[in-house]
């Protein structure tokens, strides 16, 4: 397939301008394309699994805003209602009805939530979480896995992944020794280093958190019998267990890891999907945990701009397409034809690739792996994956920038687009 490079020159023009105004002239360093290389291209507007850049190039879109466009980019219905929703205002700062519509949703949908609190992203759902759980058992210390990534807070940034990982930062400069000396860290699957941190810091670890489908170190789903264990492990201790679904949260299934796999945390944090695209985040579960959060207890946190109208809306929206029959039947049918047709296409052009799928998420690495942690991801050719990545960006294919990402579909994705991007990945991979 012969292929004439993408123009791209508004793009580097705004880039080239963007970066003496922002740090990296981005908003979030992963949108850098730093450990790909090349520069990002700029989005000029989305619609369904496409974007269009500003020189006019379209593109089919694998990374969905990272997650919330499960139902494809600007879905009409989610554009209508916020149409209506921006009539009567942007922002309240006081109770709506809304709010409660969007929790009771999300408790009827997630085994673990009986009370949910909104925040703005993931990072306010993980801090607020950790908060909370220190208070609940009056212990200081947690477990976290290596690679996982729960976003940007001082607590979390050990052996983080995502950006993270990405930028191969060590720990970030400016965490003081003080805020991270009660994160211990494991390896994901990694059940006796579970217990053997329980049994060195006995009736000291409050909780456990991890992401429990991974994405943040590239994708890496539990091994059989690891939720499991660690749901009994935290039991036998005392200690809390915390799912982090702010990705996988609704996008595995509508009741997210916690639903599908069968294993219910005490609390679980949530974020894009149930904002459908505005900034919303959530952390939820157990009541007589929930109700030491202020105003009910004593625990603070707040936010102005929590339970934003214009979000709830959205992410009501949202909730309402994929609670129709066969949404997660779809979203598995056309991610499973994308994974194993990159797997087929890796082997028969002669690399060495593993990778996955659950339903709307998959992964691939440049490794003959298997990958069942983090150090195993970092044994991926990432050179590879990035010159993988610009390929397909050129043959306008927009994955993640990122070895240590996931990948997204929508229900807007067709079995053309699947079938486009597997030939077009068969074209890359074969001169790569
Ligand atoms: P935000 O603060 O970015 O809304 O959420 C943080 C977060 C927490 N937990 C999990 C499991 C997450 O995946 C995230 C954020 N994910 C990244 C993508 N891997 C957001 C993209 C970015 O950082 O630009």
């Amino acid at each position: 397939m012969v292929h004439t490079p993408i123009k791209t020159t508004k793009s580097q023009e705004i880039f080239a301008t963007a970066q003496n105004l922002m740090p990296g002239g981005v908003s979030s360093p992963v949108r850098a394309f730093k450990s790909v290389g090349g520069q990002p291209i700029v989005f000029d507007r989305v619609q369904g699994p496409y974007i269009w850049d500003v020189d006019g190039n379209q593109y089919i879109d694998y990374v969905g805003t990272w997650g919330p466009a499960i139902c494809g980019h600007a879905h009409p219905e989610v554009i209508a209602a916020l149409h209506e929703a921006l009539k009567k205002g942007t922002s309240f700062g006081a109770p709506s009805a809304l709010e409660n519509v969007l929790a009771e949703m999300v408790i009827d949908a997630v085994p673990s939530i009986e009370m949910v609190r909104f925040v703005n992203s993931g990072t306010e759902a993980c801090m607020a979480v950790l908060r909370l759980l220190r208070a609940f058992t009056q212990r200081d210390k947690i477990i976290k896995f290596e690679g996982c990534y729960h976003g940007h807070a001082d607590m979390f940034l050990v052996k983080a992944g995502s950006g993270v990982a990405t930028l191969g930062l060590p720990d970030s400069p400016g965490v003081p020794k003080s805020a991270t000396s009660n994160t211990l860290t494991a390896p994901f699957n990694d059940l006796e280093a579970v217990k053997a941190l329980f049994a060195e810091n006995r009736d000291e670890i409050g909780g456990v958190i991890l992401e429990p489908i991974v994405g943040n170190a590239g994708f890496i789903p539990p091994d059989a019998g690891f939720l499991e264990g660690l749901r009994e492990l935290t039991h036998e201790h005392g200690a809390l267990l915390v799912f982090d679904e702010v990705m996988t949260g609704f996008r595995i299934a509508y009741g997210g890891v916690q639903e599908k796999f069968g294993v219910t945390p005490d609390l679980t944090t949530l974020g894009k999907v149930i904002g459908g695209g505005l900034p919303v985040g959530a952390y939820g579960g157990r009541r007589d945990i929930m109700s030491m959060i202020a105003p009910a207890g004593p625990v603070y946190q707040a936010g102005t701009l929590s339970g934003n109208p214009l979000a709830m809306t959205a992410g009501i929206k949202t909730l309402e397409l994929l609670q129709k029959p066969g949404t997660y039947e779809y979203l598995d049918q056309v991610t499973k034809k994308l994974a194993d047709g990159l797997l087929q296409i890796a082997k028969e052009t002669g690399h060495e690739a593993c990778g996955g799928q659950i339903s709307g998420m998959f992964g691939l690495f440049f490794t003959s792996g298997p990958v069942h942690n983090y150090e195993d991801a970092k044994k991926s050719d990432t050179a590879k994956f990035g010159r993988f990545h610009r390929g397909m960006l050129e043959r306008g294919v927009y994955l993640a920038p990122s070895q240590f990402e996931a990948g997204f579909t929508s229900l807007a994705h067709t079995e053309a687009d699947i079938e486009q991007t597997l030939a077009v990945a068969r074209d890359v991979m074969s001169s790569i």
